[in-house]
């Protein structure tokens, strides 16, 4: 299933870096954005994730957040994240990008998580920027309010807003040195995450991806692994044990 030129490529001496996106967490239980069951298919993104959109509608977009929390509160980390933890552990120079909000690679216990787009089960004040981890707020209003008075939103990063500098810099830094680059369970369609492969690629790196479909990124990679990344990684890991 890997080709000779990935399996000589697979050794713990070889700079990594994965960046995964809801696709990894499907086969978990979680809504993809755009696929079938999409997160979108029910409402809109501009409808929703934006903060103009919260602001309009503080309370729709609040329980917008609430109902994912609660899924996402219910599901696990699946055969796909743990073999991202597997190959954290082998691989000397490994990082973990990802676009998910659902907090599960660190579930599954990945320890260098870049989280570009913030995460769901932390909230922050819209006025004053206190950030509060899950439950800590105490005001039963919808949203709940900071006391300083402002509203509270979740801390994830909206269409229209900048992404963490911290995240971001470093995110393009690791890619444009990496030396294998896996792009997992994404569209490739949000920017700036969309570019990452391509910087990593620019810079000379093994792009690999893994989608149940081809994405406008397939093109691009040297390898375009066309499955489940529950069945896909596990597979990968396999092999980098045995090397
Ligand atoms: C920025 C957090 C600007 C919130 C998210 C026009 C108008 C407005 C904006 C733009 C525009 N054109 C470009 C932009 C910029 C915009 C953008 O890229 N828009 C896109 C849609 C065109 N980007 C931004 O706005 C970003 N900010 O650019 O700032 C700026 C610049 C300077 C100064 C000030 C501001 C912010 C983007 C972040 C938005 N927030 N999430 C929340 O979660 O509620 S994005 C959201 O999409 C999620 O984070 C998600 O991860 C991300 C990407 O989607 P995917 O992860 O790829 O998920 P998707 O469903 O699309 O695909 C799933 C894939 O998995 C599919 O390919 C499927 O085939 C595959 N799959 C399914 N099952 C499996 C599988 N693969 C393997 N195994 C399986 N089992
Ligand atoms: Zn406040």
């Amino acid at each position: 299933m890997l080709s000779q030129a990935l399996k000589s490529l697979l050794r713990p001496d070889k700079r990594v870096v994965v960046l995964t996106g809801a696709g990894i967490s499907a086969e978990s239980g979680v809504p993809t954005f755009r696929g079938e069951d999409g997160l979108w298919k029910k409402f809109k993104p501009e409808e929703l994730a934006t903060f103009d959109a919260f602001i309009s509608n503080p309370q729709l977009v609040w329980e917008w957040y609430e109902y994912r929390r609660k899924l996402i509160s219910e599901v696990k980390p699946n055969p796909a994240h743990h073999s991202l933890v597997k190959m954290e552990d082998f691989f000397e120079d490994f990082h973990l990008i990802t676009q998910n909000v659902d907090g599960l690679h660190q579930k599954a216990g990945s320890k260098k998580v870049i989280e570009l787009h913030g995460n769901i089960k932390r909230n922050k004040c819209i006025k004053c920027g206190q950030e509060f981890e899950e439950l800590e707020f105490s005001s039963k209003e919808i949203p709940p309010k900071c006391t300083c008075g402002g509203m509270l939103r979740p801390d994830v990063v909206w269409f229209g807003e900048m992404l963490p500098a911290q995240a971001i810099n470093e995110a393009f830094k690791v890619s444009s040195l990496c030396d294998i680059f896996f792009s997992i369970g994404t569209s490739a369609v949000v920017y700036p995450a969309a570019h990452l492969p391509v910087v990593a690629k620019q810079g000379g790196a093994y792009l690999i991806e893994v989608n149940i479909e081809r994405t406008e990124l397939s093109d691009l990679a040297d390898e375009v692994f066309l499955g489940k990344a529950g069945e896909i990684l596990p597979e990968i890991a396999k092999v980098i044990r045995e090397a």
